[in-house]
Order: structure tokens, then sequence, then C-alpha cells
């Protein structure tokens, strides 16, 4: 590919461009801000291959202030002979026919990069103008471009010392074409920061000179891949040194750096020609799978597994790896989604190869990083065991009978549709309830103290906690979907979940408690709006007789007396009280502040918060829940660990139970 001779008589210079400005997503990926950015890479990239060559050292990338970006580098200077086929100069084929560039001249096998294999002329297509300047035997040579055509030939504009050579392209990408035409000053540091990781032996300046984004950046790493583990590990608790390793094998180039963190997670970063993968490919998978053989192998010599034991999984030996491994193929071939996923065979067999020879090396002369190694996959394998093992019991436990301890009152329609349950705090309160409810579509789950913190207890004790179990027995439809995957939703008997707590503190932190519970086993009953919370009222108002002068009057509900019209009035917060003595002279009412649900008679109960007519609900959503379990990982003063770490601080628990 890279040494095929270039064909004039094959291509459509104009008709090539045009396809490029009719259809930019094909060549760029989008016309986003990611696709606008991508200009600046297929140019930079031209002469990073001018580094592989080795003929460039120094690239600049530099961010105008006139939505313009300059690349520039200190290499041979694109050529700038007539080519013989297409009878114009190399420079101005490079940037007016489709895929022609840098596949000329003889300069052996191009490791080229451009996710889509294209070039300078697709982003000359889409810029409103671009100009290429060349200083080579010293002259500078000049041409300028207008939406993909030529406006003038190639001319030299001024001479230069002999031995400064190099390339320099200006261009303004095309607002027609663009939605966005900001370049994003992040982004593109961030890739070249990984370009000069690549390239220990280039140094890549960054400059931003828009108007109040000034900054300069120099991107130079001598250390390479080595120092890219080092930064991406940085904060980290390091377990082991930095393992490296370099070594060709039929004419593919393996280069691999990893280390191993004291954390849960794999963070394996493979590239192809200095083109990320992101979807892998052939050289991460052989990667994985002789890692894993190495370390497996490793596990039994030492007696670390034993006969008995299963084999660490993949996922195990690279519990808390940092790694990246970069080939260097001569034709490489991408496919998936986003064609980041390296797929030649042969690439996969010569890492195997190479992997296999060189991990072996190191660690048979470096036992402690070995046995640090393997000391993460065995913390890997404990956790999954004791996930395994939570799984099965779900699984297999016979179900928690109803009703255990006899303390949900239920309703009698089975049609959840209009069935109600309320998580009332306190025995004197749910008492009430009881009395007070519509029993026809009514339940009252009476919960007791506080309920256990579900942010710091193991699975085991959740589930051994009585308010939890008859919770998730009074719902009827399992619970922690994921789990053993018994969660159904479609078996929820209650449309509403309705928690109703004292409002003070102590009736705060137990519906930050349920909350945290629901979100955490339950979120798909929030997602889908089932959880309420009561708003019971702070104070009751009656206006003395004399003030009523006969307003008062009865109506009936349920069988029930109610209180209606203005004489007594129920106040939810401290505004509606302000609100009410305003419009109520002093003396003309008497003020009862409830301190609780307890004091409240059934009658009351029902008409401020069983009701359906009168009482206020306030629908939980999924943020409440979710700040509600940040709060109570706050106030129990827990870190927020991910799952699997809080899992592993409990497994020794698990196994001693087995
Ligand atoms: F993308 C681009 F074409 F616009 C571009 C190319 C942009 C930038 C900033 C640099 C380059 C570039 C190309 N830098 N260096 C080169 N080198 C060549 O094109 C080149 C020079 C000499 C020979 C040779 O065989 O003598 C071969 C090549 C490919």
């Amino acid at each position: 590919m890279a040494n095929q001779k270039y064909d004039a008589s094959s291509i459509s210079i104009l008709e090539g461009l045009e396809a490029v400005r009719k259809r930019p997503g094909m060549y760029i990926g989008s016309v986003g801000t990611k696709g606008l950015n991508h200009l600046i890479y297929e140019i930079a990239d031209n002469a990073v291959d001018e580094h592989l060559a080795g003929c460039c050292s120094e690239i600049h990338v530099t961010l105008n202030d006139d939505g313009t970006a300059t690349i520039k580098d200190n290499g041979r200077g694109i050529p700038i002979g007539i080519h013989p086929k297409a009878g114009i100069p190399a420079v101005e084929v490079v940037f007016t026919i489709l895929h022609a560039g840098g596949k000329f001249g003889d300069g052996g096998y191009k490791i080229s990069g451009g996710l889509h294999g294209v070039g300078a002329s697709v982003v000359n297509a889409l810029s409103k103008w671009l100009e290429v300047e060349i200083r080579v035997d010293g002259g500078v040579h000049w041409q300028r471009y207008e939406r993909g055509k030529a406006v003038a030939p190639l001319k030299q504009v001024g001479t230069c010392r002999k031995n400064d050579t190099g390339t320099t392209v200006t261009f303004l990408p095309d607002d027609e074409i663009f939605e966005k035409t900001r370049f994003k000053a992040e982004s593109i540091k961030s890739r070249l920061h990984e370009t000069a990781y690549l390239n220990p032996g280039l140094t890549i300046y960054f400059e931003d000179r828009r108007e109040g984004c000034e900054e300069k950046k120099v991107f130079h790493e001598p250390d390479g891949i080595k120092a890219y583990v080092r930064d991406l590990n940085e904060g980290k608790e390091t377990v082991c040194d930095i393992v490296y390793f370099k070594k060709s094998q039929d004419g593919i180039e393996v280069e691999a750096a990893f280390q191993y963190v004291n954390e849960f997670e794999e963070n394996i970063l493979g590239f192809c020609n200095n083109i990320y993968t992101q979807e892998g490919g052939t050289h991460i998978t052989a990667f994985k799978t002789k890692f894993t053989m190495i370390i497996n192998q490793y596990a039994r010599e030492l007696g670390i597994l034993k006969d008995k034991d299963a084999n660490f999984t993949g996922f195990d030996v690279r519990n808390g790896m940092t790694a990246v491994v970069a080939v260097k193929h001569p034709d490489p071939r991408f496919e998936g989604q986003t064609k980041t996923k390296l797929d030649n065979p042969d690439a996969g067999t010569v890492v195997s190869s190479v992997t296999n020879d060189e991990v072996q090396l190191y660690f048979d002369r470096n036992l402690d990083a070995l046995k640090a190694v393997i000391a993460c996959a065995e913390k890997s394998a404990k956790i999954r065991k004791a996930e395994e093992k939570a799984k099965t019991n779900l699984l297999t436990k016979p179900k928690f009978s109803i009703d255990s301890n006899g303390k949900l009152a239920n309703c009698e329609s089975r049609n959840p549709a209009e069935c109600e349950v309320f998580i009332v705090e306190g025995d004197s309160a749910g008492g009430s309830a009881k009395t007070a409810r519509n029993r026809r579509i009514q339940a009252i789950l009476p919960i007791r103290g506080k309920i256990l913190n579900v942010e710091k207890a193991s699975i085991d004790k959740v589930l051994a906690n009585a308010e939890i179990k008859t919770m998730i027995n009074s719902f009827g439809c399992g619970f922690l979907e994921g789990y053993g995957n018994d969660f159904d939703i479609s078996k929820l008997r209650y449309d509403k979940i309705i928690i109703m707590t004292d409002a003070d503190v102590d009736g705060a932190h137990i519906d930050t408690l349920l909350l945290t519970f629901f979100y955490r086993f339950m979120p798909e009953l929030i997602n889908q709006g089932h959880v309420y919370i009561a708003t019971p009222p702070l104070y009751r108002a009656e206006l003395k007789k004399s003030e009523r002068e006969g307003k008062e009057s009865k109506s009936s509900k349920g069988g029930k007396k109610e209180n209606a019209g203005k004489s007594i009035q129920y106040l939810y917060d401290d505004k509606a009280l302000e609100k009410y003595r305003k419009e109520h002279a002093s003396g003309s009412f008497t003020l009862q502040r409830y301190k609780g649900l307890g004091e409240m008679d059934p009658e009351q109960l029902w008409e401020t918060t069983l009701n359906p007519e009168t009482r206020i609900l306030k629908q939980v959503e999924i943020e409440d829940a979710r700040m509600a379990a940040e709060v109570t990982s706050m106030l129990m003063g827990s870190d927020v660990l991910p799952r699997r770490q809080f899992i592993y601080t409990h497994a020794n628990e698990a196994e001693i139970d087995a």
C-alpha cells in the first residue's frame, strides 16, 4: 500500500473533493467539535509520519485568534517537484487529490495514522481557505486553496537558510460545513500529549493565541509509554514498578508498559501506528489472554493456586492493571463500529509471542512484582466469589414469608393500581393510621426506630433486618435487580409507597434512610414514580366560637366525620402559619403545634395525611434519593466506596458463614 504507485488516471480530482464536501461525516466522523478538532489531527499526523521517517523532531500546533489553526514541522518539506503522472507539483497533489496524502516517494513503509485513512486533501476540502508554506533547499514556496481548489500555482515567495526545512499549514474550517467552528483546546492538548507519549523523540509545542484563552504547552515525553503509564497512575497507590518491553517480530513492532495499583479497575489502552484503538482488537485480546495464562501458571507453580482451585479469570488477573500496548504494523486493518478495532490476526500472534517471552523474563527476575500482581488477582477472586455466593444465597434461600412478624396491616383490594402502602414511623402513629385509613385501598406498615443504614451494612445484614424484610415482602416485587435478577416491578402490590414520618429531625433521618434503601435496592420504584413522602401538618389552627358565626359545617366521607370549612385549618409549614396570623387577629384562634404523628387522633390523621382528597404528597425523584444516599454516607462517616471495594471489606464475613 505504501509503496503503491500513484495512479493519476484512476482519480478524478474535483469529483473527489466534491464528495468530501457533500458527505463530510464519512471522512471526519462528524461536523461538530469532534470532527472540527479532527482536522488538526489529520494535518498533524502527516508531520508525525515525517517524524517516524526519522526526519522531523518538532511540531508546532497553534490556535490563532482569527479561528484558523497552524501546524508546522521541521521535516524535509512536502516535495514540490512536478508529479510525473499528475503533471502538477506533488504538494498540490497532496492537497487536491483524495487519499493521496503521503503515498509517494520511496521512504519505505509508511506507518500512517488518520482515523479514516484520509489526509490533507480532506482538510483542504472542508476549509474556507488553506495555505501551505514549504521551506526547502533555501527557498520558501507557497500556495493557497479555497474550498479545496488551488487559487494560483505554487510559487516561490522568499528564501531561507539551506538547512531550514519544513512544512507549515494554516487553514480556516468552513462554517458552511461545520456546526461548530471553535477548536476545543482541552481535547487537542490531550491528543497531542498522547502523541508525545507514543513518540518519545518528538517535541510538540501547543499554543492557544485566542483572546482570553492564551496558553502555551510543551509536550515531550522521553520516557514514552512508560511515562504514559506513570501519569495514568498519578495519585494512586502503586504495588509494583512499571514493567516495559519492546520487540519486533515478523515486521511487527510490539511495545508495552504496565503497572498495578491498589484499585478495583483495569485501564488498558491500545494503539496501532499511533492510532488509539478504542474498540481494542487482536493486539489487546492477545495481550490479555497471554497475561492471564502466564499469571495462572505462576500462581500454580508458587502454590498459590492449589490443584482443586479454579484458575483466576482474566478479569481477576487484570484487577488494578494500568497498561499501554502499542503496536506498529505495515498494513493495519481496522473494523468495528467506529473503525477503531485492530483486525490483523498477525498482530495478535506477534503480541502473544512477545508478551509470553518478555513478561516471563521480567517476572522470573522480579519475584516481588509477580507476588504483588498475584495478590491483586487474589483480591479480585475473593470479591468475585463473595458476589457469586451472595447471588446463589439469594436465589436458593426461601423467600421470606409475608408478614412474618405480623406488622403489615394490609388493605382489602388486590388491585395494585388503587392500592397504597404507608410506611409509618412508630407504633402509636401506626395504630392511629390503622384506625384512620380507608382499609379497602390503604395498607399500613409501621416501622420501629431507625431502619438499618443500607449504605454501610452488608447485603446479608440488610436482608436480616426485620423492617427491611417486611418491606420487601409487602411490596411483592423482590429487590435488587442483578442480584439474582429477582426484582420484578410488574409484581408490585401498591401503586403508591408513601413514607410517613414525623416532621422533625428524626423523621427526616428516617426518610433519608428509607430513600437510601430504595435507591440502592429498588431504584425502579423511584424511577417509575411509585415512591412518595407524606406531608403531615405542623399546626392546627382553630377559630374561637365567637369568630365562627355558624360557619362550621360537617361533611361525611367513608363514615368519618370531617372538619371542613374555615373553622379548623391545618398549616403545613411556617410560611402558612405566618399567612394565617396575618389573616386572623391574634386571640381569635387557638393554635396547636404537632410534635409528631402520634399527637394526632385518627380523624385528624385521616384528614391531613391519609385522605387522597385533602392530603399533600411529594413524589420522590431519583435525584432526591441519590442525594439521600449521599447524605447517609456522609452522616455515617463512611467513605463513598465503589460497591466492589465495599463487598471486599465484608468478604471475610461472607466466607465465615459459608
Ligand atoms: F498534511 C499536510 F500535507 F498538510 C502536511 C504534511 C502538514 C504538515 C504540517 C506537514 C506535512 C509533512 C510532510 N511534513 N513532512 C512531510 N514530508 C513529506 O511529505 C515527504 C518529504 C520527502 C519525501 C522523500 O521521499 O524525499 C517524502 C515525503 C512523504
